[in-house]
């Protein structure tokens, strides 16, 4: 999975389809112009021809059929493209532009602009838990993706964006500059069990300043605290310890995260099937440090209530 890295980036830096609809349509249209003439007299010109051989069928009707069906097509992407984003000039933030805009969206994979209107980046909108208008910027629910990787992972991003992900440091800086946001954590157990940790603020420093994190009081949620302890520490890696224990807390837990020294949540742990472990998906104020997560998930959202960039 290491190689997904730079399909990924890829994937984040190239335009979504519907982008391009409009200019796509527009050559369309004009090579469709002297075609649809074309196809008409084909239409007229059909009957003579058929007579002709007895009702055998030849190319000519095939040829008139194909440019309608383009044509359809087209208009029907067009379609699409303007009923999902609503405006032809629409470019998200995050997902709560995108639900302040719909708020009949559902949650899925959508593209948003947390850079520039060149540079979008695909994102899990949860639109449907507290309020909705979740950015989530880490997702557990699993274990199809590997966690344990170093610096220039977790600064870019990795994974599926409609699976296992982290949407990286360097994002989620770009939507914390952008937006004062909260933070919200789900987690679910294997008992069919869910809870929550909810925090008046989430933002991170640039990478020269090691993306610090500065979180704000926890607000509630029945999985209790376990982010607090976090609060003001440098992110690290295996590859790059800004912890202040002694040793190295990402190379000794496996995982990555804003270590302390070293942990009370965990949620770049591995992941586990039922039962106890060490180094799993944690969070100690629930389910206590041995207990390994079914699902985990980390998310934004601007607490400015739809304040939505138009
Ligand atoms: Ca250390």
């Amino acid at each position: 999975m290491e190689t997904n890295d730079e399909a990924d980036t890829t994937k984040r830096v190239t335009k979504p389809n519907w982008r391009y609809v409009d200019s796509d349509e527009e050559e369309e249209e004009k090579e469709k112009g002297p075609a649809k003439k074309r196809a008409h007299l084909d239409e007229e010109e059909r009957p003579i021809s058929k007579k002709k051989i007895h009702g055998e069928r030849t190319e000519a009707p095939e040829k008139t059929e194909a440019p309608e069906t383009v044509t359809l097509f087209v208009a029907l992407l067009g379609f699409l493209a303007s009923a999902a984003t609503g405006s032809k000039d629409f470019l998200p933030i995050d997902c709560n532009d995108i639900y302040c805009h719909d708020n009949t969206s559902c949650s899925g994979v959508y593209t948003i602009f947390p850079g520039d209107p060149t540079t979008p980046l695909q994102v899990y909108c949860d639109m449907h838990t507290d309020g909705g208008g979740w950015t989530v910027f880490l997702q557990r629910m699993d274990g199809t993706e590997n966690f344990y990787r170093p610096w220039s992972h977790y600064k870019a991003g990795f994974g599926n964006m409609a699976g296992e992900y982290w949407l990286g440091l360097e994002n989620i800086l770009l939507l914390t500059l952008r937006k004062e946001n909260e933070l919200r954590v789900d987690m679910e157990d294997w008992k069919v069990g869910k809870a929550y940790a909810k925090y008046s603020s989430f933002s991170i420093d640039s990478e020269v300043d090691g993306y610090q994190l500065h979180l704000g009081k926890f607000t509630g949620g029945n999985a209790g605290d376990s982010l607090t302890y976090h609060n003001n520490m440098k992110f690290s890696t295996f590859d790059r310890d800004q912890d202040t224990w002694r040793g190295n807390c990402a190379k000794t837990y496996l995982c990555a995260f804003w270590n302390n020294a070293c942990h009370h949540a965990n949620p770049t742990g591995l992941y586990a099937p039922p039962g106890l472990v060490t180094s799993g998906i944690f969070w100690n104020s629930w389910r206590g440090r041995n207990y390994a997560l079914k699902t985990f998930a980390m998310k934004i959202r601007s607490v400015s209530a739809c304040a939505c960039a138009q």
